[in-house]
């Protein structure tokens, strides 16, 4: 186990000081979530929410210990030690290979982290019943466990450096002010319009950090000019600010995986215009530098909407975790067809030539948000007392707008619920309605229409494979 812990720790070094994403554990952990079937995903995001990637990494860890436990009981004979460090060294090698974005020498880490804790093994196995007592032991096996910790610490160390500088340059960064800035509500904006903090969904089980100086965006595919622009050439270009309300495939109907932000980005159509996209393509491949790929359909970015790559957001660079310096973004299009964050290349092909990440996963390729609504007071199984009580909560549909919601107590009839003003039709809306509550067990439901006349439907479905919809629904107790 010990010898095991070496090697990782040894590989973790060499991977944090040259490529990130080869480390043995964030390899395998990111092979896991590719292998890993989409109904077990879905239940571990339901469960464990954000706490799925701390809890994907202890389980490797726990794996690990396990198996080098077993190999260590099975050791007595030095061959199988041997033979035990070269499985994982090259099942790290494998899942850093099997990374999207990998290149040939991903696999040294694993296989130099095999290598030393074989070594560690072949000359440290055969001296131990061999050894005149336990004090020999003893001190090999704090040298190699303090080797461990030393190789450790100094990668979370290189690992700590790096990521400061990327944030430091993101500090360093002036965004320029918009020449189409964002609308002014009518009214002011209400308290909770914009989100605190938007949701985080991605794959990626370290964020990626790239320096907005060396990160460069290629334009190809099936266009006539290829293009390569820089973080400058994009704040060169003249910018647009919108409202825009972003949200997952995965939301469960009332679930948390929505958010409005203020996004400052430069504009699609203008680009692909100066690319001179091939009339047959009918996809933009974005592809992040951490290999995810995300398909949407080229006509949501030549159709008049606010399709951009986003440089802002809320007044800043874009936070490291929601795709500094570059991400795209897509309104009316769940985050998995249209908002590719740590975006690095757009390729312009067709949808029958290429899936994308989730689309091979059996999710929709076109990703349109469906029209939902959800009640966030009160609470489920709140008491409020008897009396006037405000319902309130959202309701959403991207680029068709809302027109009306609706409040339901128990079976009774629907009742119309006051809208508040929105800048455009691209964010949700938000509702209240005066509720005389009446004591006893009470049932809250929400529907919303959309800008189309549309009602969304009592249905359920579940997120898989398109979003999910239904009514939502709150159950309280007036006292
Ligand atoms: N590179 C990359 N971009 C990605 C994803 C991802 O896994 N990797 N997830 C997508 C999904 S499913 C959603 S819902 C949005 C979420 O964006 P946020 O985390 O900034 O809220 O990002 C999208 N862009
Ligand atoms: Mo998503």
């Amino acid at each position: 186990m010990l010898s095991a812990a070496l090697g990782v720790a040894a590989a973790e070094l060499l991977a944090a000081a040259t490529r990130p994403a080869a480390g043995p554990l964030v390899a395998v952990g990111g092979a896991v979530i590719d292998a890993t079937p989409t109904p077990v995903k879905e239940f571990a995001v339901r469960t464990l929410g954000t706490y799925d990637k701390p809890v994907l990494l202890g389980s490797i860890v726990l794996v690990l210990l396990l198996f080098t436990a077993v190999v260590g009981i099975l050791s007595a004979h030095r061959r199988v030690a041997v033979a035990g460090a070269a499985v994982f060294g090259i099942a790290g090698a494998a899942a850093a290979l099997s990374r999207p974005a990998a290149v040939a020498y991903d696999a040294v880490p694993s296989l130099l982290g095999a290598a030393i804790a074989g070594a560690v093994l072949m000359f440290w196995a055969p001296a131990v019943p061999a050894a005149p007592g336990r004090r020999r032991f003893l001190r090999t096996a704090l040298l190699v466990a303090g080797g461990s910790v030393v190789a450790g610490t100094a990668a979370e160390t290189v690992k700590r450096i790096k990521g400061g500088a990327v944030a430091e340059s993101r500090e360093a960064i002036t965004l320029p002010t918009a020449a189409d800035p964002a609308k002014p509500l009518p009214g002011g904006i209400a308290p909770g319009f914009y989100s605190d903090k938007l949701y985080r969904v991605d794959t990626a089980l370290t964020v990626p950090r790239i320096d907005a100086g060396a990160w460069r965006l290629k334009i190809h595919g099936m266009v006539r000019n290829e293009m390569s622009l820089s973080f400058a050439d994009l704040l060169g270009r003249p910018l647009i600010e919108r409202d825009i309300t972003l949200n997952c495939v995965s939301n469960e109907v009332g679930g948390p995986y929505i958010g409005t932000a203020r996004w400052l980005g430069v504009p699609l159509a203008p680009l692909l215009a100066e690319a001179g996209v091939d009339a047959a393509a009918d996809q933009i491949v974005a592809r992040s530098a951490e290999g995810m790929t995300i398909g949407t359909p080229l006509g949501t970015a030549l159709d008049g909407r606010d399709t951009m790559l986003c440089v802002g957001m809320n007044g800043e660079p874009l936070e490291l975790e929601h795709g500094f310096p570059v991400r795209m973004l897509t309104p009316g299009l769940y985050g998995y067809a249209g908002a590719c964050k740590w975006v690095t290349e757009l390729e312009l092909t067709t949808f029958a030539e290429f899936d994308a990440y989730w689309v091979r996963r059996g999710w929709a390729a076109n990703g349109p948000v469906k029209t939902a609504s959800r009640i966030e007071r009160p609470q489920p199984f709140a008491r409020p007392a008897a009396g006037p009580v405000t319902v309130a909560g959202v309701a959403w549909a991207q680029g068709r707008g809302i027109r009306t919601v609706e409040v339901r107590v128990d079976d009774r009839e629907w009742r119309k619920a006051e809208l508040l003003p929105v800048p455009s039709s691209d964010t949700w809306v938000q509702w209240r309605y005066r509720w005389d509550a009446t004591p006893g067990l009470h049932m809250l439901s929400v529907r919303a229409t959309d800008g189309t006349g549309e009602t969304q439907t009592e249905q359920r479905a579940t997120p898989y494979p398109s979003g999910a919809t239904g009514w939502h629904s709150v159950t309280v107790t007036v006292e």
